[in-house]
């Protein structure tokens, strides 16, 4: 497996490879297996797998999350090259970025939910850092999680308004046994806060039994905030019920995929996201 850091190397790289069908999965290290599922899909198909490891400030509005991101490049390596990832494209902050972007990113009404809401300027360093590694790798594929349900929206929003000539594969949110979603910062959680950190979860089946069975999203919002008055560790930020490609509010589940219901909460002061479509 190639480690490069440089756009002129992957460049290289890449033109002995070019009429390959490159598959890239972008990241911010820290991998897990929801990291790895990604590349695993990617090797399946497509001709060469390119894995981007960097952590982006431009998406960060919380100074302090960014400084505690887990930073693991070695023990990444090590699992990509297990699976058999071609490459890892590893960049320096000033590789990524000569000078601080003066263009901003308006992704419409995403930006003013959710997400959006809660990381104000999130999207637009989101938005940078894809458009200029799409540009860098040229990938055929690009593959996202689910679980960042209104990142894919972006993306897609992105790929379409910018006419980037590849395709966006959307992949299953990965769990660990107990129903929490894999995510890096995970591993920032103490041991109390692991073992009630699957409510998440379990908020989320709660509100897709409630909803299925006819109740109203207004009903079954209340019912999930009474749910999390028992957990008082949790700090909940938000949870929508929404319609499953527009993110827009619905009254009422519809129809089968259609539906998503999407929290964001912090545990122990640890920010959680985590969704479910049905
Ligand atoms: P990061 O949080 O490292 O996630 C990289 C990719 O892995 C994203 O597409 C994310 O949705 C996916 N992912 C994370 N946890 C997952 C899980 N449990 N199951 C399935 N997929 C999962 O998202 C980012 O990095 C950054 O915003 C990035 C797109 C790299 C731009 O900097």
């Amino acid at each position: 497996m190639k480690i490069i850091e440089t756009k002129i190397e992957i460049q290289a790289y890449l033109k002995s490879n070019s009429n390959s069908k490159i598959g890239f999965i972008p990241t911010m290290g820290a991998l897990h297996q929801g990291h790895l599922e990604l590349v695993k899909r990617s090797k399946e198909e497509n001709d060469v797998s390119v894995c981007s490891i960097f952590v982006n400030p431009t998406q960060f509005n919380n100074s302090e999350d960014l400084l505690k991101y887990p930073r693991t490049l070695e023990e990444d390596c090590n699992k990509l090259k297990e699976i058999g990832c071609d490459a890892v494209f590893a960049p320096s902050f000033e590789e990524m970025y000569v000078s601080m972007p003066t263009i901003k990113f308006d992704f419409g009404h995403l930006e003013h939910i959710m997400e959006g809401k809660f990381r104000p300027g999130h999207f637009n360093g989101v938005g940078i850092v894809v458009s200029k590694l799409f540009n860098i790798v040229k990938p055929t594929q690009a593959y996202f999680g689910q679980k960042d349900i209104q990142q894919v929206a972006v993306i897609k929003s992105l790929v379409k308004d910018l006419s980037f000539d590849l395709k966006i594969i959307v992949c299953d949110t990965i769990r660990e046994k107990n129903g929490l979603a894999m995510s890096s910062r995970n591993r920032r959680l103490s041991e109390n806060a692991k073992e009630i950190a699957p409510k998440i979860y379990e908020s989320l089946l709660l509100a897709k039994k409630l909803l299925l069975m006819g109740v109203n999203a207004e009903n079954t919002k209340l019912e999930i905030r009474n749910f999390y008055k028992s957990f008082q560790q949790f700090e909940l930020e938000y949870f929508e019920i929404t319609d499953y490609s527009s993110l827009e509010n619905i009254a009422f589940h519809k129809a089968e995929g259609q539906t998503a219901v999407i929290i964001a909460t912090y545990l122990d002061g640890v920010r959680l996201i985590d969704n479910l479509i049905f």
